[in-house]
């Protein structure tokens, strides 16, 4: 049981459907803590490392172009196994299947046009936090609300 950082990106479909508060609103409610926020415009340098496992794939140029429509919102949330609770919050990859409840199951019918982003591994989440946010854009703070969100033995 540990504390993990993750990273979430809101996508240009998301931003443009007026989704912002909607998605950061889902992973308050969580319990999780919000320690780096900001708007940014991905170039292709970010995205071919940020999805060099697609690289190869018929769809890698559509993809970045579609993340480099507007800009995107950059966040890094922090909680207990939060990895793996943030993907869970998001839902699976093709938004029409996704499971109603999670943020794309509720929010979006697209594979691609899927409106957010989340790390998927604990090593993925290290490096795509880094990727995204310079030393000093990840803040460090108490959250009070945690000692009512963890049991004791948890935090
Ligand atoms: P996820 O975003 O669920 O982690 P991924 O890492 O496999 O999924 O792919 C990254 C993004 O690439 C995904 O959110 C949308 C796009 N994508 C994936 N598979 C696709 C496909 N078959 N056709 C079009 N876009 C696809
Ligand atoms: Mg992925």
């Amino acid at each position: 049981m540990s504390m993990e950082k993750t990273l979430v990106l809101v996508k240009p479909d998301a931003i443009q459907r007026g989704l912002i508060g909607e998605i950061v609103s889902r992973f308050e409610k969580k319990g999780l803590k919000l320690v780096g926020m900001k708007m940014m415009t991905l170039d292709e340098a970010i995205l071919r490392e940020h999805y060099a496992h697609l690289a190869d794939k018929p769809f890698f140029g559509s993809l970045s172009k579609f993340m480099m429509k507007n800009p995107v919102i950059a966040m890094c949330w922090e909680g207990l196994e939060c990895v793996n609770a943030v993907r869970l919050l998001c839902g699976i990859t093709k938004a029409r299947s996704a499971e109603a409840g999670s943020i794309r199951g509720d929010l979006a019918m697209s594979v691609s046009c899927n409106v957010v982003h989340a790390s998927d591994s604990v090593e993925n989440a290290g490096k795509e936090v880094k990727r995204f946010f310079k030393d000093g854009e990840i803040f460090d703070y108490k959250k009070t609300e945690f000692e009512h969100v963890y049991a004791e033995d948890e935090m």
